[in-house]
């Protein structure tokens, strides 16, 4: 078991973890499904973001949503995805960050979900932490404090 010296450990801002929104793959909440399976399969995301127009954060689309829309009875309908909108299926149940919140809160929220937005206090998205930056930080942290291990 991982113990972390409290004394030592700085606790970082989630404003100093986050990935900025200008490097995020996202979609638009009017997109049609279709594209937001390509910009997921070109990124090699599992899912990403959804904005509206104001670049306010609606919820989050996956790879494995938009499969699920294709099922037909016997094959997989691929034509159907042109006709679906991304906010008739994402997920709109999805946690979300502020600045001035910790990595202690971010920590929380990313043991169930493998990123979180950040949002100002207008909702507009800002960026994502994710789990790999806080896993990131505590591996660090851990061979500071072990130097020998
Ligand atoms: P996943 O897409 O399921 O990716 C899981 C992990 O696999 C990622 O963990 C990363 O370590 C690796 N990975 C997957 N695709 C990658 C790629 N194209 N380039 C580099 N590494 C890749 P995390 O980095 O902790 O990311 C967690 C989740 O955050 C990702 O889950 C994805 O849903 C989202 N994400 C990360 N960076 C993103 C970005 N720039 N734009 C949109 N979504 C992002």
């Amino acid at each position: 078991m991982v113990s972390l010296e409290k004394e030592a450990l700085v606790i970082p801002k989630v404003s100093e973890l986050m990935i900025s929104s200008e490097k995020v793959a996202h979609v638009q909440v009017g997109n049609p499904l279709e594209h937001a399976l390509l910009v997921l399969v070109k990124t090699g995301y599992s899912s990403i973001p959804v904005l509206d127009p104001t670049f306010k954060f609606k919820g989050v689309i996956s790879k494995s949503k938009i499969l699920e829309e294709t099922l037909g009875i016997e094959e997989f309908e691929l034509n159907r995805l042109s006709d679906i909108q991304v906010k008739e299926v994402m997920d709109k149940d999805f946690p979300y960050l502020h600045h001035e919140d910790s990595m202690i809160d971010a920590l929380h929220k990313l043991i169930d979900f493998p990123f979180v937005c950040v949002i100002d206090d207008d909702g507009e998205f800002d960026g994502i932490v994710t789990r790999r930056t806080i896993l990131k930080q505590f591996s660090k942290h851990y061979h500071e404090t072990f130097k020998w291990v």
